[in-house]
């Protein structure tokens, strides 16, 4: 079995949504031996794809996982429910809760239900800018990029992300 090294991103834009993500990820470390190694600053992060919504509050965080991906999943799906969340028929709108794994190892999986890396992790500034918070040096087993260099080759000019400043 072993551990597993994963990251996990965070995101609301419905309610309080600081302490909807804290919350998310509070309850990721209740999972069966789950750990938090490392965490990121929230952002404020204007809306991407789908642009008639209010913005996200974003974040990202580095696990340790006895959990395997499709385990790991159902846990995010589950958090995200107990959250609150409600399926809504816009694709990319708005949530109370998102939780998506971004990496997982140096796994690459292409299944339906769940493709790691994330699919779009490389486009989105959103998940860019926190995870180079915390591993600016860690390449994506596709890319063959580390996370730095994809967030550097992204238009300057799209996707604005505001450090959140306050206690937490
Ligand atoms: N999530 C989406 C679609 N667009 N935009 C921002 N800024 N942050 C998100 O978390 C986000 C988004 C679908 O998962
Ligand atoms: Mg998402
Ligand atoms: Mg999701």
């Amino acid at each position: 079995m072993g551990t597993h090294t994963a990251y996990v991103a965070a995101g609301s834009n419905i309610g309080n949504k600081l302490l909807n993500c804290k919350n998310g990820i509070a309850a990721l470390t209740k999972a069966n031996k789950t750990v938090l190694k490392d965490w990121s600053k929230f952002y404020k992060t204007e809306p991407v794809y789908y642009k008639d919504q209010d913005w996200f509050v974003n974040c990202v965080v580095k696990i340790e996982t006895p959990l395997d991906p499709f385990e790991l999943l159902h846990e995010l799906k589950s958090i995200e429910r107990d959250a609150g969340r409600v399926s809504i028929p816009i694709r990319f709108g708005p949530r109370t809760l998102d939780l998506d794994i971004i990496l997982y190892d140096d796994l690459v999986k292409n299944s339906a239900d769940l493709i790691i890396p994330h699919p779009r992790m490389h486009k989105r500034r959103f998940v860019l800018g926190p995870i180079c918070d915390i591993s600016p040096e860690t390449v994506h087993p596709v890319l063959k990029k580390n996370m730095k260099y994809l967030l550097d080759i992204l238009d300057e000019n799209e996707q604005s992300i505001i450090e959140y400043s306050c206690d937490y």
